[in-house]
């Protein structure tokens, strides 16, 4: 009896993760789960902007040809607002949250963040690249 409830539970579990790694499958709107994130010049694209509180997993595509990052960081200030100094995003002014670093053309890393309620902000902070466009505002409820 006991192990036919656990070959069950095993079975449902193979079923979970067989579906979680079908890859083909949108970002619930408003999910956690996996967040893809598209860099280029000179933007950040997420395909969800929304998300619930726990692990999120960025997966980051750099469809650029320039060397990107992928910077997040705690604020109230809306993606377009943050202040600058010199050429970039002050982040000493921000909670940082964890950020990718050196994202060459074409790599596809993944960053994995327990992220608590609250609004978001995902930049690069290369020189310039934010004043030319490279944010998104990312709220998690
Ligand atoms: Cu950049």
């Amino acid at each position: 009896m006991r192990l036919r409830i656990l070959a069950a539970v095993l079975g449902s579990i193979t079923l979970l993760v067989g579906a979680c790694s079908s890859g083909a499958a949108p970002a619930p709107a408003g999910g956690s789960g996996t967040v893809g994130a598209e860099l280029s010049e000179w933007a950040i694209k997420l395909d969800a902007s929304t998300g619930k509180a726990g692990t999120v997993t960025f997966s980051v595509n750099n469809k650029g040809e320039k060397e990107h990052e992928f910077v997040i960081v705690k604020t109230d200030l809306k993606a377009d607002s943050l202040p600058v100094v010199d050429d970039g995003v002050d982040e000493s002014a921000f909670t940082p949250v964890d950020e990718i670093e050196d994202i060459a053309a074409g790599a596809t890393p993944s960053l994995a963040v327990d992220l608590q309620p609250g609004h978001y902000v995902i930049l690069c902070n290369l020189t310039s690249h934010y004043q030319k466009g490279m944010y998104a505002d990312f709220d998690v409820q």
